[in-house]
């Protein structure tokens, strides 16, 4: 199975055999069959708790076998960004989970905002990757040594030898997409909620307790999305393409139009803002969205009129 496209957009062909697909974005891919033999393309959720079944064959009529469910795989609190440095420590983190079931709205976010997928205190995360040392941006290179870690991370319970999990570090575009320049503004985001009182936003706050987000029509922007949940968030932008920071090379970094970003993941966007108006930015599980993770990006012409020309 060779995947050629990431959401209607080439990539450089991967093959591979299985990939993991969050909800609205798409893969195209091409697949040979080896001899006149019927295949199962097999579709599991990841709580194995169901599956999709289609066949490819030659011949109408033709069926191939179902393989059996795998095991569950299971994320254990370091996979989701709660491993603390000691044991104090880590006994205080307990007490402030215990504290999001029951607190105010405020510190029943903060204390998962707190640590990050290396287990640090997320501001330190974020000081470490806003003075890391320079690239393409100010971003870069710290974050690639986190970002590259989670990218490359196959799961738990896949993986299985020789068998091949597509990464979204092996996405690059065929081609290099127009309007693509280094950032020259980046803004961090966290994707915050709470999976027992099924609270979800953006930093805390969902859609009508918060602004919009401005973009200066013909900036070129970085967002840093940090997963302070416990659950993958679909993240999807409508109007204009992000481009997913999927490793130094700008150039072959593949546009999207939905990133997964896995919990305790930071996961880093570019955007070119290429398109006046409102529009929706939100995470398209649609629960949570309609539950408030969803912001409107506003992209607005400055007084000096921004330009979309400026194609480095
Ligand atoms: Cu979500």
């Amino acid at each position: 199975m060779t995947v050629v496209q990431a959401d209607g957009q080439d990539i450089k062909p991967v093959e591979t055999d299985e990939f993991r697909i969050a909800v609205a974005e798409t893969y195209d891919v091409i697949i040979t069959l080896p001899d006149d033999q019927a295949y199962t393309l097999f579709a599991e959720t990841m709580d194995r708790s169901g599956y999709a079944r289609g066949t490819l064959a030659s011949r109408v009529g033709m069926s191939a076998a179902i393989p059996e469910p795998r095991r569950r795989p299971m994320l254990n609190m370091a996979d989701m960004g709660m491993m603390m440095k000691g044991g104090m420590e880590g006994m205080e983190g307990m007490e402030g989970m215990e504290g999001m079931n029951h607190g105010a709205h405020d510190s029943m976010v903060m204390p998962m905002g707190r640590h990050a997928a290396n287990g640090l205190p997320t501001e330190n995360l974020v000081e470490r990757v806003k003075h890391g040392p320079s690239g393409h941006g100010p971003a870069s290179i710290t974050m690639a040594q986190s970002a590259y870690r989670r990218l490359d991370y196959p799961g738990a319970g896949l993986g299985d030898d020789g068998w091949r999990v597509l990464t979204y570090s092996q996405l690059r575009a065929l081609e290099r997409p127009p309007l693509r320049r280094p950032p020259t503004r980046e803004f961090y985001l966290h994707l915050t909620g709470n999976m027992h009182q099924f609270i979800w936003g953006f930093d805390g706050k969902k859609w009508s307790e918060s602004d919009m987000i401005r973009f200066e029509y013909g900036e070129r922007l970085r967002i840093n999305m940090i997963n302070d949940t416990m659950m993958s968030h679909p993240i999807h932008l409508h109007g204009m393409w992000m481009d997913l920071y999927a490793g130094g090379d700008l150039d072959t970094n593949p546009r999207k139009h939905t990133v997964n970003v896995q919990p305790a993941e930071l996961l880093t966007v570019d955007i070119t803002a290429d398109a006046p108006g409102q529009w929706a930015f939100h995470c398209h599980l649609l629960y949570h969205m309609e539950a408030g993770m969803f912001r409107t990006v506003a992209v607005v012409r400055s007084l000096e009129g921004g330009s979309i020309n400026a194609d480095a």
